[in-house]
């Protein structure tokens, strides 16, 4: 083969595969945004994982199933309060909104990360594979926030509790 014919083929299935890659891209229903998790001590097998996910299309889309090669098993939880209990109540199926989005944060929805399997530190990320019912898999990287950052001020819900020690 004449390095014309070759450069020729080569510039082809590049661009064919630039071509696929957008395509796929453009098909996405779903919006990821804001990933991250509060970093726990490095005892801790559990953890949080909080984002914002949007529905693109016209048609609810659940969740199906959430994997991190990090992680034994990742569960959706909310937490509810129960006869004056904080309860975390597991949520199968989590249904999205078509145009609509949910807010996994701290102190509602949020993904439970169960059985850490690697250490995890801050400045890192965890890898992330969202499965939906419309047949769309997402891979996202939650980013590990130092404990460092407050993740919530205390505000005048904590009232005479601030700063008394
Ligand atoms: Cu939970």
């Amino acid at each position: 083969m004449s390095l014309d014919k070759l450069l020729t083929r080569v510039f082809f299935i590049f661009s064919l595969s630039t071509l696929s890659l957008s395509a796929v891209h453009a098909a996405s229903a779903l919006k990821i945004e804001n990933a991250w998790s509060p970093e726990a001590p490095p005892v801790a097998k559990v953890l949080a994982g909080y984002m914002k996910i949007s529905n693109l299309s016209n048609k609810d889309i659940k969740i199906k199933a959430v994997k991190s090669e990090l992680f034994e098993r990742i569960e959706i939880h909310i937490t509810q309060m129960k006869n004056g209990m904080m309860k975390m109540v597991k949520q199968e199926n989590l249904n999205i909104k078509a145009k609509g989005h949910i807010v996994l944060e701290p102190g509602g929805l949020h993904m439970m990360l169960i059985e850490k399997l690697k250490p995890v530190k801050a400045g890192s990320v965890i890898p992330l594979t969202l499965s939906f019912d419309n047949g769309e898999t997402v891979d996202i990287h939650l980013k590990v926030k130092s404990s460092d950052e407050p993740q919530m001020k205390c505000g005048s819900k904590c009232g005479s509790k601030c700063g008394s020690n």
